[in-house]
């Protein structure tokens, strides 16, 4: 993504030389962040200055600068701290303004992490590593919303995601029994229906390469990220619950990874890349999925990352992961440094959390405290 960014800033700058854009300070500042988009299209976006459709890099504001304590939605979130003496994972809730927190999960010798919280807010997904060496194994479990009654759903399974009735969990296999923390190695989709105990494999045996998957609240959709797998190198689909058809977004302009959907499936939130957050319309009710009007909701410094963007219940804010460019984003990655931010849709952003303990994976909770 680096490289192909760097070669596009170049190929601008030439086409900004023979068109002759002054550089003066506006410009500049639009030239500068529209630097990493990839094509013609949005080269011809960029000579508009006024487009609305790239932020300049931007830096949290002070605490007070959102009224987080108006925000009626609690957060969970993943983190590497010490529990009785012992760095390991955890799971915690905390108010949106970051006050409050609590550990739910409290097991100094597991590591809990990517938690997804159901749509009635009584419960959380999440995942599982246990064991050490070449004897650990990625679980798929869930629990209530204060941290009781753990319930296993599946070994060597990844990426959980609830359905929006609350009452089946998708889940990613491990491509290999070996175990990796690399995000997109799965191998097909499962439902897990919980009152009945089944396990139900997705009709589309292609699905391949898949993580960070999101279910449509009319449970028609997935919207995943893929890396090398069905024919893609790196992109975000659409593609069918009960069905067999993919759709490439890219045709509209998303490109990144890690895709979210709000509440009632009209809006996505995603990371373009390493260091920009975006958003658009999605339309999932036509037979084909359609997006417009793509945008950044906010862009930072090169040497920080922003991740694991995730919209709130009232479609209003997003949190996210932010930190230094070392930390690694994948679900089981060490990011020292990372901290919680929330911003509103117009990019104005302040940090919720100021431990840097490795604060990732945020999920709101999607009921008013
Ligand atoms: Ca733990
Ligand atoms: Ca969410």
């Amino acid at each position: 993504m680096v490289l192909t960014s760097i070669i596009l800033v170049a190929a601008i700058v030439s086409a900004t030389a023979q068109e002759g854009i002054p550089q003066n300070g506006s410009l500049q500042q639009v030239f500068l962040s529209v630097s990493v988009e990839g094509d013609e299209a949005d080269f011809d976006a960029a000579a508009d200055a006024n487009d609305g459709k790239t932020k300049p890099i931007s830096v949290p504001l002070a605490r007070n600068a959102l009224d987080l304590k108006a925000i009626p939605f609690k957060i969970v979130h993943e983190t590497y701290r010490q529990t009785q003496g012992k760095r390991n994972w955890e799971i915690f809730i905390r108010n949106a303004d970051g006050s409050n927190p609590v550990n739910l999960t409290n097991t100094p010798d597991l590591d809990e992490m990517y938690p997804h919280v159901s749509p009635d807010g009584t419960k959380i997904c999440f995942v599982a590593d246990e064991g050490r060496g070449r004897n650990r194994v990625r679980h798929v479990y869930y629990m209530n919303l204060d941290g009781t009654d753990r319930v296993h759903v599946a070994a060597n399974g990844r990426e959980p995601c609830w359905s929006f009735d609350g009452k089946s969990i998708a889940y990613l296999k491990g491509e290999y029994e070996r175990y990796t923390t690399r995000e997109y190695a799965t191998s097909g989709l499962t439902f897990y229906h919980i009152d009945e105990n089944w396990h139900q494999p997705h009709q589309n045996t292609e699905l391949h390469h898949l993580y960070a998957i999101c279910w449509s609240p009319d449970a028609k959709w997935f919207v995943a990220a893929v890396q090398g797998g069905m024919g893609y190198s790196d992109t975000i689909v659409a593609f069918e619950a009960f069905g067999r058809r993919v759709f490439d977004l890219e045709r509209f302009g998303v490109r990144g990874c890690r895709p979210d959907l709000n509440a009632d499936g009209t809006r996505m939130v995603w990371g373009e890349t390493d260091w920009n957050l975006q958003t658009a319309d999605i339309d999932l009710k036509s037979d084909e999925p359609k997006v417009s009007n793509v945008r950044d909701i906010l862009r930072v410094a090169r040497q920080y990352k922003v991740y694991h963007v995730d919209i709130s219940p009232d479609s209003k804010y997003i949190v996210f992961s932010y930190g230094p460019f070392s930390g690694g984003q994948q679900v089981g990655g060490l990011a020292e440094g990372w901290d919680l931010c929330v911003s509103d849709m117009d990019g104005n952003w302040v940090q919720i959390t100021d431990d840097d303990l490795h604060n990732k994976e945020p999920d709101w909770v999607p009921v008013k405290n």
